[in-house]
């Protein structure tokens, strides 16, 4: 018997996770059948493990039985997931026809593109596609749901949203965790966050919730949500106080520091106790602890940001480092997220072509699509929606607004995925996308700065298209002639990396295909504010911190009868609403709906109980699980269910609840959500 031949390809998970591992595909050369998947023993992050969400990437998507590999078209009322299977060509003459109808009756920006975060390939998210809606004329998809409130609120100080490299965590003494999650949601830091422990580092998690990071911590400290602003601003307030500042920092490298003075004086610890709900000692202990050891590094993620006032804790926050002088040392200052580096350092222009655009385009910002769906106003109305790379049906707030949206007849639905998602299902066609192992792609991160190649590995089934090649083909259809539409994959590889700056030196295709990845060439040790901030004076604006002191309480309900704050947390068995439909998250039972013990008891509500969580928006049911790990007032529970069907990852989608209101960067507010709970008898 010969023995089996096995060929070794190398990829990159797609995932919106910081962690960007690289990975491994095993393929059996007699069938063509991919094997194994494994982390990169090779990548220093990814360490040759891959997270359990994604180890089982396989069985649960490639090879799945629920995997979409036929086009459908719909054949009962939406949203129903009555479909009928018809053939790739077929499906793609109708959706060119019928975009083509929609822009000539309409014009092009009644169709609206809806991608988002379900693969970060530099190809399959941000090239054909976007050349494509480009060319067309649509609508942009205003891009806000993660990140820019927080950035929003970084930048206003430093100029930049960049800092630490994450990694560096490692050369840090105190590690402040502030409003992230990352035993959960950055599983390949935490391991570093840990070294830096063993070196001596204490590690403190701010947050309301006590999290698994909270628990793994030196340190816990639970505010009230929407207080960390106030808490930041108490900790400049004992700095000054208490002499700990770096004067020289402070006078060379930042402007506004007498306006930052004067309004923190007025957060004492005695105030800032009764606004965040933190003991005053503690609260000293922490500005004391932060002001003299050194290097101090805070790691912030998305956690804070999606409230009313959330770019104001995020600026508040990045005055400290500059109060301490932290960015001086090496794993010192705030560690936000990477993506800068690679977004400067593409070729983004030549893969998007935003040129080709006969002129400027409405931008509707996805926060709002189901009022971009139902408004009867809006001129042109949205009569075609292609949704590739995300679940709007899910992740979007206010979900019942969006589904009224999907529902209606006269709107023409095209959903490129995986899967029968919860969108889908609203689809008139389905086309069933390549997965991961099927195509490549280059991949950025932002948690670390190592660019990753991934390498088709197996053929796709037949009736499946990658993003790159579906719109290359529509384009064929719609009679785009320009060559660009016509490049193949690796001409956009090739493209994504023709540029001349430095962070790309050396990096080339052959040498990521060498070992799968290659990092940025940062200067190293990377010390981000060296020279100066990107600001126009290089200067970092503490001014912008002084500002965030006009909103530091936090929303309240709108409504008494909904007293309770609803806080969605991201899931361990799911990246958003990705695997949900693996049902491995309600393995343990749930879904759970966390109270506090103050508040279940005037309720009636007793350990495994059965509740609606409801408001004006909806009602949902869920387990209560009575637990001090979150603080009375709040209610918390795991984003990401999808609600249609009867698959077992089928669960209380939070959106039902969630209402549309802006943060002051265009993002969501979801953590500004206030639910009754109420005891089902
Ligand atoms: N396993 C897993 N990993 C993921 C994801 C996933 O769904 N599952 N999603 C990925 C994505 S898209 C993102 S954006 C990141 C998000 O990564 P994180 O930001 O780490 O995760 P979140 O759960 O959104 O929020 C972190 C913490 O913020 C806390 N928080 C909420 N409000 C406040 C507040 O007002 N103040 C403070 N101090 N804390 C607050 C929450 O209690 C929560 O524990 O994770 C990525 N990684
Ligand atoms: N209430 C509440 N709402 C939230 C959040 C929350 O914590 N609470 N989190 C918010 C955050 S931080 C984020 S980032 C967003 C996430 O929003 P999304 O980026 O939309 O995330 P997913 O729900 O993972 O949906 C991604 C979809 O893309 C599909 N996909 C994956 N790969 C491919 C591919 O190669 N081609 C195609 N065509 N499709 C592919 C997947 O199957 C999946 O259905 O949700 C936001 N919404
Ligand atoms: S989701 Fe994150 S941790 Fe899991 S394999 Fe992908 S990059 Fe790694
Ligand atoms: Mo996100």
């Amino acid at each position: 018997m010969g023995e089996t031949l096995l060929r070794k390809v190398i990829g990159a998970c797609p995932h919106d996770c910081p962690d960007r591992c690289s990975w491994v595909v095993t393929v059996e050369e007699e069938t063509g059948k991919a094997i194994a998947l494994q982390g990169n023993a090779n990548h220093p992050l990814t360490a040759g493990r891959l997270c359990g969400k994604v180890a089982g990437y396989l069985d649960d998507r490639v090879y799945s039985r629920h995997r979409l590999t036929t086009a459908l078209k719909r054949c009962g009322p939406k949203g129903s997931g009555q479909f009928t299977p018809i053939g790739l060509a077929e499906a793609l003459d109708e959706v060119a026809d019928r975009l083509g109808a929609v822009a000539a009756q309409y014009g092009p920006e009644a169709i609206v593109p809806f991608s988002y975060e379900g693969t970060q390939g530099l190809l399959q998210s941000k090239s054909m596609s976007e050349r494509f809606f480009a060319r067309l004329g649509a609508t942009e998809l205003g891009k806000t749901i993660c990140g820019p409130t927080g950035g929003k609120g970084i930048n206003a100080v430093n100029g930049t949203s960049v800092g630490v490299l994450p990694e560096d965590a490692i050369h840090s003494r105190y590690v402040v965790v502030w409003g992230a999650n990352p035993v959960v949601t950055t599983q390949h830091l935490w391991p570093v966050m840990l070294k830096a422990r063993a070196r001596g580092a204490k590690i403190v998690v701010i947050d309301p919730v006590a999290t698994r990071t909270a628990n793994a911590a030196d340190w816990h400290l639970a505010p009230r949500p929407g207080t960390d602003a106030a808490l930041a601003l108490c900790i400049a307030h004992v700095l000054i106080a208490k002499g700990l500042t770096d004067a020289e920092w402070i006078s060379q490298h930042t402007t506004g520091y007498a306006e930052l003075a004067e309004a923190v004086q007025e957060f004492t610890v005695c105030r800032t106790a009764q606004i965040t709900g933190l003991r005053e000692q503690d609260i000293e202990t922490l500005a004391l602890e932060y002001g003299t050891v050194t290097p101090s590094l805070i790691r912030l993620l998305v956690g804070m940001e999606h409230q009313a006032h959330g770019a104001a804790a995020y600026s508040a926050i990045a005055c400290l480092p500059s109060l301490t002088g932290a960015w001086r040392h090496h794993g010192g200052g705030i560690a936000y997220h990477t993506s800068p580096h690679f977004m400067n350092a593409f070729n983004m222009d030549g893969l998007k072509m935003p040129h080709l655009a006969p002129g400027p385009r409405r931008q509707i910002n996805m926060v709002r699509l189901g009022q971009a769906l139902v408004d009867p106003d809006l001129d042109p109305p949205v009569k075609a929606l292609f949704v590739h790379g995300s679940n709007p049906a899910v992740i979007v707030p206010r979900q019942p607004l969006v589904r009224q949206g999907l529902q209606r007849d006269d709107l023409y639905t095209v959903v490129h995925e995986h899967v029968l998602t919860d969108t889908a299902r609203y689809a008139d066609i389905v086309l069933p996308a390549t997965t991961q192992v099927e195509h490549l792609d280059i991949m950025k991160s932002w948690g670390h700065i190592d660019l990753t190649l991934n390498l088709p590995a197996v053929a796709p089934p037949p009736g499946c298209i990658g993003v790159t090649e579906l719109f290359r083909q529509l384009a064929a259809r719609m009679g785009f002639t320009e060559p660009c539409f016509a490049d193949t994959d690796e001409q956009l590889l090739a493209t994504a990396l023709d540029s001349d700056h430095p962070y790309l030196a050396g990096i080339t295709v052959e040498s990521l295909r060498a070992q799968g990845w290659q990092r940025l060439r940062l200067p190293q040790p990377w010390i981000p504010f060296a020279n100066g901030f990107p600001t126009p004076d290089g200067r970092a604006r503490l001014s912008a911190g002084a500002a965030a002191a006009a909103t530091t309480t936090p929303t309240g309900p709108s409504d008494n009868r909904f007293p309770l704050r609803l806080l969605s947390v991201k899931g361990l068995h799911s990246i958003n609403s990705t695997y949900a439909d693996t049902g491995r998250a309600q393995r343990r039972g749930g879904p759970w709906i966390d109270l506090h013990p103050d508040d279940a008891a005037p309720r009636s509500i007793g350990q495994g109980d059965p509740v609606s969580v409801h408001n004006q928006h909806g009602s949902l049911t869920f387990q209560a699980r009575l637990t001090c790990t979150v603080p009375p007032g709040v209610a918390s529970a795991v984003f990401g269910a999808w609600s249609n069907g009867d698959g077992p990852g089928c669960g209380p989608c939070l959106n039902l609840l969630t209402g549309d209101e802006l943060t002051e960067a265009g993002g969501s507010s979801y953590q500004d959500t206030f639910v009754e709970v109420a005891r089902q008898w």
